[in-house]
């Protein structure tokens, strides 16, 4: 019952599986995993795709002819498995060149080859079938702010995000872009730092129906914010592309660890959340192994995340049949029997004229104690 299939939509980046648990203090403790096994694993386990950066893939000095035959061999390994690959992104955050931001560089040269080099990774996309396009600013941000007017950094931001638009319209590719938002890391403060704030600069795009968000569990919580509202306000606006899914210990450093393994109750509300909202996009878990693991733990960690997702989300069928929870909720909801605020003058004018007697609305509790704890005890197992 908890064992995950291609439908799930379950999808890893090469980059999680494969993270060899390099930190900024110490150095990798597992050994390469070639993208070909790294498939190989994912199909072994009940993924449905697997995503990449450009440079996960294809190293940056490759020539065009490495660069067929690994594509070759990728796309082999991809038939034999089954795997699909339904998001490509691009690596701008690495190369030095970037070491003050890609998109929002002050050099136009600089900018150009960021644009150059998401060009590039689109079209391996297309050729692969991906229909998503992930933009992840690591580097777009600054930690002296007199280097930089922000607004600048707005303004050339968007230049790039409409000109890779317009390039995959051109190029007739069926692809939509997913701006993925941080608050820092590595960056002291990153530009557009929440999915709120991403989607309030894609509505300055020339193209806003061609993007959308990618929003990730741990670069919320981050931000100190709600992950689940977070991503109900991308749902609600039409614009959840795509989702990464991980866990996170509070507002630290990014630990990307495996889906679930801390806020398990928010987790769970998202996972209601997209069930209940029939999100058909990917579950894209962007979380790796503990720096403790060896192979056996790479495998453990991402069957962990799927089978907690699929746990989950048979909690959240639980809790839909639940008499007890439905009570409650009932009765909230008939406290909504009188439908939308809809604005006409007659009505206006009834508003205005209204006789409502506030203490004895004030008086009467929501019941969300009881309610909270019935879901505490859904999830302990114990209903
Ligand atoms: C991070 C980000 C990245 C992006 C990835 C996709 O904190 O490093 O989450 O993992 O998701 O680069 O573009
Ligand atoms: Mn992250
Ligand atoms: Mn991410």
């Amino acid at each position: 019952m908890y064992t995950p299939q291609p439908s799930d939509r379950f999808t890893f980046g090469l980059w999680t599986t494969g993270n060899r648990g390099r930190d900024p203090f110490g150095s990798e403790v597992r050994p390469v995993l070639s993208p070909v096994d790294n498939v190989e694993l994912l199909a072994s386990i009940g993924a449905y795709g697997v995503n990449f950066h450009d440079n996960d893939l294809l190293p940056i000095d490759a020539t065009p002819a490495e660069r067929e035959q690994i594509l070759r061999d990728f796309e082999a390994a991809l038939s034999r498995t089954g795997l699909k690959v339904p998001m490509v992104t691009v690596n701008l955050f690495s190369e030095p060149v970037f070491r003050d931001g890609a998109f929002t560089s002050h050099s136009k040269q600089v900018r150009q080859y960021a644009v150059h080099k998401a060009m590039a990774s689109m079209d391996v996309g297309a050729r692969l079938g991906a229909e998503v396009f992930v933009l992840w600013g690591g580097r777009e941000g600054s930690e002296v702010d007199a280097g930089k007017d922000p607004r600048d950094a707005l303004k050339w931001y968007r230049e790039g995000v409409d000109f890779l638009c317009e390039y995959a319209l051109d190029r007739g590719y069926k692809m939509r872009l997913a701006l993925e938002a941080k608050p820092n890391e590595p960056r002291g403060d990153i530009f557009l730092p929440t999915t709120g704030a991403m989607l309030g600069f894609i509505a300055t795009l020339q193209h806003p129906e061609m993007v959308g968000v990618n929003p990730e569990f741990a670069h919320e919580v981050m931000a100190g914010l709600n992950f689940v509202h977070q991503v109900a306000q991308a749902l609600d606006a039409g614009k959840l592309f795509h989702i990464d899914l991980n866990d996170q210990k509070g507002p630290r450093f990014d630990q990307d660890l495996r889906f679930g393994a801390e806020n398990i109750k928010s987790a769970f509300f998202l996972v209601k959340l997209l069930e209940d909202a029939g999100y058909t996009g990917m579950r894209h878990f962007d979380a790796h192994a503990l720096r403790t693991e060896d192979a056996s733990g790479v495998r453990a960690f991402a069957e962990g995340c799927m089978r907690t997702y699929l746990i989950l989300k048979e909690k959240a069928q639980r809790f839909h049949k639940d008499a007890e929870i439905a009570g409650i909720l009932s009765e909230l909801s008939a406290m909504n029997e009188q439908g939308a605020l809809v604005y006409s003058t007659a009505e206006a004018q009834r508003v205005a004229s209204l006789a409502f007697d506030r203490h004895a609305h004030a008086a009467v509790g929501l019941g969300y104690e009881k309610l909270d704890q019935l879901v505490m005890e859904l999830l302990l197992g114990v209903r």
